[in-house]
C-alpha cells in the first residue's frame, strides 16, 4: 500500500530509523546513527498547521514510488497522527498536477459524502489535505521536492494480498462506491499528473526501446527467465491496444479514475471488517474506469500476492472473482454502459500483463522507477503477473461467464 494506514509488510521500516522528540535536529552530526531523511521529514512536518509538538516521524506503508511518513504531534490533552510524503520527482514530472487534482477531488468527494451521511450503509472516509501554517496544500524543499500532508484514515488496516472473498468483495464495493462518486466530477477538470499512465502500447515501446542498451543485453543474456518473460509479451503484442483501440473508435470514454485500487490501498474498518476508504490518490486523472477494474481484479484475484514466493501458488481464484465483481457490481449498474461492459475482461487480462510489462522494463532499465529491495526484484515481480495473465487466459470462459 502506498500512503496509508497499518501494513502487515512493512520492510522500509526496518531500514530506515525514525526520528523521535529529543534528538539534536540542529547538529545532524551528533546523531549520525539516525538517517537525515526521516529528520529531513521532521523538519517538514513543522510547516503544517497541526496543534501541539511532533513527538517522532517513521516510515510508513510500503509504497514502490513515493517516500512516505507518519507523524505524531500531541498537546496535553490530544493527539494528531497525520501522513507526511514526499512525491519522487523521477516519477511525477509535476508533482504540483497532484496536489491540484487531489484539492479537486477531495472538495467534490467530501460534499457528497457529507451530503449522501444518512442514506449511507456505512461511515466513508477520505483522505483531507492538511495546509501549511500558511495556508498552502504543499511545501517544497531546499532541493526542489514537493512534500505533502494528509490525513490519516481512522481505525483501519490495509493489507498487501486479499485475505478471503469478503475482504474481495470490500474491495469491489469500495471501488464501485469510489467511481460512482466521481461519475459527475468531469476528468476535464483533472491535469494528466503522469502522462500516459495506463496506456500499455506507450510501456510496451518502453520496453522495446529499454532491451537494446548493452547493459540490458547482458542481464538477458544472463538470465533464461527474462528472455521467456520477453517472450511471453511478444506473444500478447496484438493485445495491448485493445482498451486503446476501443477508445479511439469512440466506444469507451474518459472518466474520473484512481488509477492504483490495488487491495493495498483500500482500507478495511477495524470496527466492523468492512471497506471505510481507498487511499493513494496520486495516481487520480482522467483515464478508463477499465483500467481501475483491471489493476482491482488483478490485486485482490491473486491471493498469493505481487510478491509471492512460489510462481506455481500464482493464480486467478475464481471465488474472489465472484465476489469482487459482485461488490462492485452493487455500485457500477448506473454508471457502466454496455461497451463498457463489452470490454471488461479485456481489462481484466490487459493490465496484469501491462504491470508485467512495466516491472520488466524497469528490470532491464537498472531498477530507476519502481523502488526494489533485492537485485531482481522487478524481474520476479513482473514473473508474478505474466505467471497470473496465464491463469487468466485458462479460466477465460469461466471468467466472461461470471461478467454475464
Ligand atoms: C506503484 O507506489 P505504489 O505502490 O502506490 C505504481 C502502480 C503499480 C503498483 C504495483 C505511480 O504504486 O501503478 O500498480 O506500484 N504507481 C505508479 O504495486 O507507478
Ligand atoms: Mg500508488
Amino acid at each position: 500500500m502506498a500512503a496509508q494506514g497499518k501494513v502487515e509488510h512493512e520492510v522500509a521500516k526496518k531500514k530506515i530509523k525514525p526520528w523521535r522528540d529529543g534528538n539534536a535536529l540542529a547538529s545532524p552530526e551528533k546523531n549520525h546513527k539516525l538517517s537525515l531523511i526521516p529528520m529531513r521529514a521532521a523538519l517538514i512536518a513543522r510547516q503544517f498547521d497541526v496543534p501541539g509538538r511532533l513527538v517522532s516521524v517513521e516510515p510508513y506503508g510500503s509504497g514502490n514510488v513515493n517516500d512516505t511518513y507518519l507523524a505524531i504531534f500531541r498537546t496535553t490533552f490530544s493527539e494528531q497522527r497525520f501522513v507526511v510524503q514526499r512525491i519522487r520527482k523521477s516519477v511525477f514530472p509535476e508533482p504540483e498536477a497532484i496536489m491540484q487534482n487531489m484539492r479537486v477531488l477531495t472538495d467534490h468527494c467530501h460534499t457528497k459524502l457529507e451530503a449522501e451521511i444518512d442514506q449511507s450503509d456505512r461511515i466513508w472516509q477520505l483522505p483531507k489535505i492538511i495546509q501549511t501554517k500558511g495556508g498552502e496544500d504543499w511545501v517544497t524543499d531546499a532541493e526542489g521536492d514537493l512534500w505533502r500532508a494528509i490525513s490519516q484514515i481512522a481505525s483501519a488496516q490495509a493489507f498487501e494480498s486479499v485475505k478471503h472473498p469478503e475482504h474481495a468483495h470490500e474491495v469491489g464495493y469500495v471501488l464501485g462506491h469510489f467511481h460512482r462518486m466521481v461519475s459527475d466530477l468531469p476528468p476535464t477538470l483533472l491535469r494528466y499528473a503522469l502522462p500516459g499512465f495506463h496506456v500499455t502500447p506507450g510501456y510496451l515501446a518502453k520496453l522495446d526501446a529499454n532491451k537494446t542498451p548493452s547493459r540490458a543485453r547482458d542481464l538477458l543474456q544472463a538470465s533464461p527467465e527474462a528472455k521467456r518473460a520477453l517472450l511471453f509479451v511478444e506473444e500478447r503484442r496484438a493485445r495491448c491496444s485493445v482498451l486503446e483501440d476501443a477508445l479511439q473508435r469512440g466506444e469507451l470514454k474518459l472518466r474520473t479514475t484512481h488509477g492504483d485500487p490495488k487491495v493495498g490501498n483500500v482500507m478495511i474498518d477495524e470496527a466492523t471488517g468492512r471497506g471505510t476508504c481507498i487511499v493513494d490518490l496520486d495516481t487520480v486523472q482522467p483515464g478508463l474506469v477499465h483500467y481501475d477494474i483491471g489493476d482491482a481484479t488483478r490485486s485482490a484475484c491473486n491471493p498469493a500476492g505481487e510478491d509471492a514466493a512460489n510462481l506455481s501458488s500464482v493464480i486467478f481464484d475464481l471465488e474472489l472473482f465472484t465476489t469482487i465483481y459482485r461488490g462492485y457490481q452493487s455500485h457500477a449498474k448506473d454508471f457502466l454502459s454496455q461497451n463498457d461492459h463489452r470490454h471488461l475482461f479485456d481489462c481484466i487480462h490487459l493490465i496484469p500483463l501491462e504491470l508485467g510489462i512495466r516491472f520488466l522494463a524497469d528490470h532491464l532499465a537498472g531498477d530507476t522507477y519502481f523502488k526494489v529491495r533485492y537485485p531482481g526484484h522487478n524481474l520476479r515481480r513482473a514473473l508474478v503477473q505474466f505467471k497470473l495473465v496465464e491463469s487468466i487466459e485458462a479460466r477465460e470462459a469461466s471468467i466472461r461467464k461470471i461478467l454475464g
